[in-house]
């Protein structure tokens, strides 16, 4: 059993980010695009204390004004500070570890990546998108979700990847070198349970995913089965996983019922050879 002690800014963050992704993707009236800007100020709120700073003027400054986007590209129809300037926090002060035993661990860095529209919008159109499949029982099925790889993060187009990487390289001393991404196109995208493949080479190992676009659940659980830890990540938010926890643990992105706009994972990794 995980007991998993939130501070109070911390409890209302996750209150609230559950309360966001319950919403709509697409804001579909008046009255919830007013409550999603209230939610979102509020997240704001909460980040700020968890960082111990003050909000930030951009936030103070701009009208929470509901972008209501129509497109694929709409990954944060109801986020409105997806869209400020990039930034990542290079303080982490937004962590909180989850120990799930002795020798596993997750962290959540929520609003780790601030603006995280820009990058969610130019993965969305410039990454190499792949539809793959999987052949079990003697069938082949379609993943429900679309998938791009960046075999050496020197070589992606996206300058806002380097500092990403280079970021979460320093602050975890491990040289990230490649990463794959998941799009999920809607609520209906997912990942079953599975450890990564980085779990078969290295005995412990640092995994930060980085969440993009719309609000979903991550679960993790022990690889034999049992309770599971769940997350809500919310665009910008960074999730980790470390010591033992892709061998004796398993991760997935459940399908929901709510529907959901377009979420990006991006998944980074050092070089394994
Ligand atoms: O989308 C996520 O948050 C997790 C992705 C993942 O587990 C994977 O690609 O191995």
């Amino acid at each position: 059993m995980v007991e998993v002690i939130l501070s109070e800014p911390l409890r209302r963050l996750r209150e609230i980010d559950a309360q966001l992704a319950a919403l709509p993707a697409q804001a579909p009236d008046e009255e919830t695009t007013q409550d999603a800007a209230v939610l979102w100020w509020q997240r704001e709120a909460a980040l700020n204390e968890l960082r111990g700073t003050p909000p930030s003027p951009h936030a103070r400054s701009q009208t929470p004004v509901m972008t209501n986007r129509n497109t694929v590209s709409g990954a944060s129809a109801l986020d409105l500070f997806a869209d400020l300037e990039p930034a990542v926090d290079t303080s982490f002060a937004t962590t909180t570890r989850i120990q799930l035993d002795e020798t596993s661990w997750i962290e959540h860095v929520p609003g780790w990546l601030t603006g995280s529209a820009h990058l969610f919008d130019q993965l969305l159109t410039e990454a190499p998108w792949e539809q793959r499949y999987r052949m079990m029982f003697g069938r082949r099925f379609q993943e429900p979700r679309l998938t791009a790889e960046y075999p050496d993060i020197a070589g992606a187009p996206q300058e806002l990847l380097h500092t990403v990487a280079d970021t979460l390289s320093n602050h975890f001393d491990v040289p990230y070198r490649k990463l794959w991404m998941n799009l999920y196109r809607d609520h209906r995208g997912s990942t079953g349970w599975h450890g990564d493949l980085i779990g078969k080479v290295q005995e412990v190992s640092t995994v930060p995913v980085l969440s993009l676009g719309a609000t979903r659940r991550f679960l993790i659980r022990p690889a034999e089965g049992g309770a599971s830890v769940s997350l809500i990540l919310a665009s910008g938010d960074l999730v980790v996983m470390g010591g033992r926890a892709q061998r004796d643990w398993r991760h997935s992105v459940p399908k929901q019922n709510t529907p959901a706009g377009p979420r990006i994972s991006v998944n980074f990794a050092p070089d394994l050879d």
